[in-house]
């Protein structure tokens, strides 16, 4: 019955609505952007680019399309704008089969040192048939050990330096790769999928200022949009990219979520330097409580973290399954994280937790929600109360934030239902 569907998603409303959500990849968007999901855009097609569609009726779908390409310039101060892959592995596809030939060797992070799926010969860097090598990669800094790789790629000499991860700390080190890669005629592109809100908001260096080719990234984490992607590049890479978005990996593109892409930017423009700057006092804030409560919170001699991560190593604990299913059941909601020297194979149980604070941080939480949360967490890992008792405290600890800031409408953080 259609009656299942929505009571899932009123279970679903209220089981998030007494729950601290700290999935790094994830984020609240305002009502606004949201009304844009239920308008008509969502049921028509506008393939091509504005003013050249193979549609009719694309007039006032064309205004908006225009109108978000010319703001997302703006914010971020580039040359090019591609607004139309409709999620970040559709637009990283499209960067490799722009910048790559199938056989190119490419650099990217490993999985377990925090790079993307995506970027991996799993995923769509292998349907592109790229053979993949990892960085050289420094777990003290968790970064990319840049000497190491400057003498591997004189060795392998690769077509494209794949930057950006899913568990980033820290600022990579985006001009010095590129220095390499302009020496062996390469391409560098920097998946910011993660940071893009931390860069538009400026607390996050613009890997595109710092003279990477392209930045491909999703629109969901820490920037306000819903679940699409974008590219942004140089204009000389630029005819390249379209044509591999579209008619490459993309046909539609989604124009309700383009409309609400649309009013994130604009959110962005007024609010994404004071949420970016809150995001990472918050993200500080929490790693150095759970570091003073013990927690073996990875970056430590570099200040735990410069973005919306932390990454906690809980092996002590009995892994990141546990203490992930654990803390689900006290109503803290976040993920199991493979760390550096993780075997790729040790998904199930891996090191460590990744906790990210951009959601929270939506919510209006700030440095003393940090430090209660932190107090939660180690409440459920050492057992100082009962999981039930925890998981009451952490209901009513939510019940003062359920609205969602930094828009131009504060509103309900659930609608539907
Ligand atoms: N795997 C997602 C993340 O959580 O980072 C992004 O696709």
């Amino acid at each position: 019955m259609y009656s299942d569907i929505f009571n899932a998603i009123k279970k679903h409303n209220e089981m998030m609505k007494s729950s601290i959500p700290l999935i790094a990849s994830e984020n609240l968007t305002s009502e606004l952007v949201r009304k844009c999901y239920l308008s008509d855009f969502g049921h028509r097609y506008a393939e091509g680019k504005v003013g050249e569609r193979y549609y009719a009726g694309c007039k006032f779908i064309d205004e908006v399309e225009d109108l978000a390409i010319r703001l997302t310039k703006k914010l971020f101060d580039v040359e090019h704008v591609n607004l139309q892959p409709i999620s970040g592995v559709v637009a990283n596809l499209a960067a490799f089969f722009a910048l790559t030939n199938p056989g190119d060797t490419v650099f990217s992070i490993s999985v377990p040192c925090g790079g993307h799926i995506s970027h991996d010969k799993i995923s769509a860097a292998g349907l592109r048939g790229l053979n993949v090598v990892y960085y050289p990669f420094d777990v003290e800094s968790m970064n990319i050990d840049v000497s190491e790789t400057e003498k591997l790629a004189r060795e392998i000499k690769p077509k494209l330096f794949i930057l950006g991860s899913s568990l980033i700390l820290f600022r990579q080190p985006v001009r010095e790769i590129v220095e390499i890669a302009e020496n062996l005629n390469a391409h560098v592109m920097f998946d910011a999928s993660h940071v893009l809100g931390l860069i538009a908001g400026k607390v996050y260096p613009n890997p595109i200022k710092e003279g990477a080719d392209v930045l491909t990234a999703s629109t969901h984490k820490t920037f306000f949009g819903p679940q699409r992607a974008l590219i942004l590049s140089k204009e000389k890479v630029a005819k390249k990219i379209d044509k591999a978005v579209f008619p490459g990996v993309v046909s539609n593109h989604h124009l309700h979520s383009l409309a609400g892409y649309a009013i994130a930017v604009m959110e962005m423009l007024e609010f994404g330097e004071a949420y970016a700057r809150q995001t990472v006092r918050n993200a500080r804030t929490l790693a150095e409580k759970l570091h003073d409560l013990g927690y073996k919170v990875l970056g430590e001699k570099f200040g735990f973290t410069e973005t919306h991560q932390i990454a906690v190593d809980v092996r002590e604990f009995g892994g990141g399954g546990p203490v992930a299913r654990k803390l689900e059941a006290v109503g803290i909601i976040l993920n199991k994280n493979l760390l550096p020297w993780d075997p790729i194979e040790s998904t199930a149980n891996p090191s460590g937790i990744r906790i990210g604070v951009q959601e929270v941080t939506r919510l209006g939480m700030k440095e003393n929600e940090m430090i209660a949360i932190a107090e939660f967490i180690d409440m459920a890992l050492k057992d100082k109360k009962s999981l039930q008792e925890i998981r009451k405290e952490v209901a009513e600890f939510r019940k003062d934030f359920q609205t969602v800031k930094f828009t131009f409408e504060e509103c309900p953080a659930y609608s539907l239902c």
